[in-house]
């Protein structure tokens, strides 16, 4: 058989909450093979990062190829990506393997500043890169500080609309980081606008949310759903991981990754990416 294959480009969180970790347990729950390309190690609990080691970035981009190369990822995302020269050593291999825009892979960039204790993950100097590579994200995914930070604002709508000008297909602004009784996101491509509604829930262990939102969405579209259905199946997705999340240490504690509702279906005769996977077994047979 030959699995659903997604490809994460991010920091690990020693933690286990969020990062790398939190995207390869979301892959999982999905049915989706899941790979990294690690970009820092962070040394890190449930109280708080304490430390950061930076991968050399030929060797972010070396990750990036090895599993292209090989493994044909259906989609692609980005977390905590460090520093500028790691984001253009990623964006040059983005390139040359056609991930993102202009591109057959969708690319998911969730543009991860700071970690929910408000830790540096992003160096100050790195914003401009970060902002480099939105014109090859099918989809950014920020919070609401993100969004200060990135264009200035917390508003959705005016956020959505600075976004897109920085050339992504779509933007997909959280509310999680806002107040109110509901968790509201904005997806809009600038002509469309959709709400995504959810309740908010009560809890402090929300570590890995949002990382778990851009992998599902990941997911989704590895498996060959439009943006705003692999957005859907996401936010549902989000919200039961939320609901199902767990104290472990003495703080914040992450949230759950339960079997998805609606996992992506291995590629068969009629799947999607059949005729990828079928393309190696067809040449080893000639
Ligand atoms: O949740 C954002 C995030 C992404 N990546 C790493 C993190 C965090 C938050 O702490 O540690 C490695």
């Amino acid at each position: 058989m030959n699995p659903v294959v997604a490809l994460t480009v991010a920091g690990s969180d020693s933690g286990g909450g969020a990062g790398l970790q939190a995207d390869l347990h979301t892959f999982a729950a999905f049915g989706v093979h899941g790979t990294s390309a690690v970009t820092a190690v962070t040394v890190q609990n449930t109280v708080g990062v304490t430390g950061v080691h930076e991968i050399p970035p030929p060797l972010v981009a070396d990750q990036i190829r090895v599993v292209v190369e090989d493994m044909r990822p259906g989609a692609v995302k980005t977390g905590m990506l460090a520093s500028a020269p790691i984001i253009e050593a990623i964006g040059a291999a983005f390139r040359r393997h056609g991930i993102g825009r202009g591109g057959s892979v969708p690319l998911v960039l969730d543009p991860v500043c700071a970690s929910m204790h408000g830790d540096p993950l992003l160096r100050a100097d790195a914003l401009s890169a970060l902002r480099g590579l939105f014109a090859a994200a099918t989809v950014v995914t920020p919070n609401l500080d993100e969004t200060a930070l990135l264009v200035g604002t917390r508003d959705q709508r005016d956020a959505a609309r600075a976004l897109l000008a920085l050339g992504p297909a779509y933007a997909l602004v959280k509310g999680g980081h806002g107040d109110g009784p509901r968790s509201r996101d904005l997806l809009t491509d600038g002509t469309t606008e959709l709400w995504l509604d959810a309740a908010r829930i009560d809890t402090g262990n929300t570590h890995g949310s949002g990382d778990t939102l851009a992998a599902a969405i990941t997911a989704r579209l590895a498996g060959g759903d439009s943006l705003p259905d692999a957005v859907a199946a996401a936010k549902r997705y989000v919200t039961r991981a939320v609901a199902t999340s767990y104290s472990v240490g003495s703080g914040h504690g992450p949230v759950g990754h339960p079997p998805a509702s609606d996992p992506v279906a291995p590629p068969g005769p009629a799947g999607p990416g059949s005729e990828a996977g079928a393309a190696p077994a067809a040449v080893g047979a000639s």
